[in-house]
């Protein structure tokens, strides 16, 4: 019998009914119910994407493509795939009391999202760490994986392909926008946070690697605290960069995420679409990783530097 070793993939987590929106939005807000007015707003953003968000169904068959492509490479341990969830069950607490259930005494962990942040992948491991620690369950986690070549690989890919539907003569008229979800600037300043550096070092990286020539950093879907956060926003970013260099085409790669969901779907394909209509540029934003095998392949060369 071949040792059984679990691997707790967590994600953000979705509504998976319209009743769930208001929890998931309270628990978001760490317990605060939203007004009827937040709460309208948010219902009116998922009705603008169809409605729901399909994440849910996106961070299922991502978890199983990580779990089921480290069984095939190699035969030593048996991997148990445990999904956990930050914002609604199975909260990743769930996760963890299945696993001691099951008898794991030792897993690894990954976040799907490939930049570290403290406030991000930071906090999904403290919460599995905490819990952990009541069963004695060894807990080993991916920080990140923004750097492995696979990943830059396949947004290199995307990005050329999208090229390669523009006329060579509008490529030196044509700006990248990589982007990642934005964060209260003080949390981030105030602990030197490696996020901000993480996200430009995927620039860098598309630079270096693809045909584009025009780059720029933005942040998106910013929450509404009354403080700054990290800037500058997407669409502020393209009417800016529009006024200067009347661009003729953005492309958009949310590098941050990695599914189609309301943060894509809506603040991207919706809100900076508006943008470039606004100003008459062309909007490009190529399909999210998903389970594409460049994707899953990063996480597990990630993976496997681990052990
Ligand atoms: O498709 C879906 O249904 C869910 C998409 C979704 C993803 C996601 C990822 C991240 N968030 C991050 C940080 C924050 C901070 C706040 C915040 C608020 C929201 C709200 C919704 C929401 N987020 Fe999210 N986020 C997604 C959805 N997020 C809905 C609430 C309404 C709104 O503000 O738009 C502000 C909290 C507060 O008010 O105190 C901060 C970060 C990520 C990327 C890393 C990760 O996936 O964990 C960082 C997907």
């Amino acid at each position: 019998m071949k040792k059984e070793v679990g691997l707790l993939v967590m994600a953000y987590g979705t509504p998976y009914q319209k009743s769930d929106i208001e929890p998931y939005y309270t628990d978001i807000r760490r317990g605060r119910k939203p007004s009827e007015e937040e709460l309208n707003d948010l219902i009116s953003r998922y009705e603008a994407i169809g409605g729901l968000s399909p994440l849910a169904k996106i961070t299922e068959r991502q978890a199983h493509a990580i779990c089921e492509a480290l069984n095939d490479m190699q035969s030593e341990v048996t991997y148990k795939l445990y999904i956990g969830l930050k914002h609604i069950h199975p909260f990743i607490e769930d996760a963890i009391s299945n696993m001691h259930r099951d008898g794991i005494t030792e897993a690894l962990t990954v976040v799907l999202a490939p930049h570290f942040s403290n406030f991000s992948i930071g906090s999904y491991d403290k919460r599995a760490d905490k819990k952990a620690a009541e069963f004695g369950i060894q807990l080993r986690h991916v920080q990140h994986y923004y750097h492995q070549p696979k990943f830059i690989e396949y947004w290199t890919m995307r990005v050329n392909e999208i090229l390669a539907n523009i006329p060579q003569e509008e490529h030196d008229q044509t700006m990248l926008i990589v982007s990642a979800h934005s964060l209260p600037e003080k949390m981030i300043k105030e602990s030197n946070d490696p996020y901000p550096k993480e996200l430009e070092n995927t620039a860098i990286a598309l630079k270096e690697q693809s045909a584009i020539q025009n780059i720029a950093i933005g942040w998106q879907s910013e929450g509404n605290t009354g403080t700054p956060w990290l800037g500058p926003d997407v669409q502020d970013l393209t009417r800016d960069l529009y006024q200067e260099h009347q661009y003729k085409h953005f492309i958009y790669t949310p590098v941050g995420f990695v599914a189609e969901h309301l943060e894509v779907l809506y603040d991207n394909d919706y809100e900076c679409k508006v943008v470039c209509d606004e100003v008459g540029a062309m909007y490009h934003r190529p399909p999210m990783p998903d389970t594409h095998p460049l994707f899953i392949g990063a996480i597990v060369d990630e993976i496997s530097n681990l052990s």
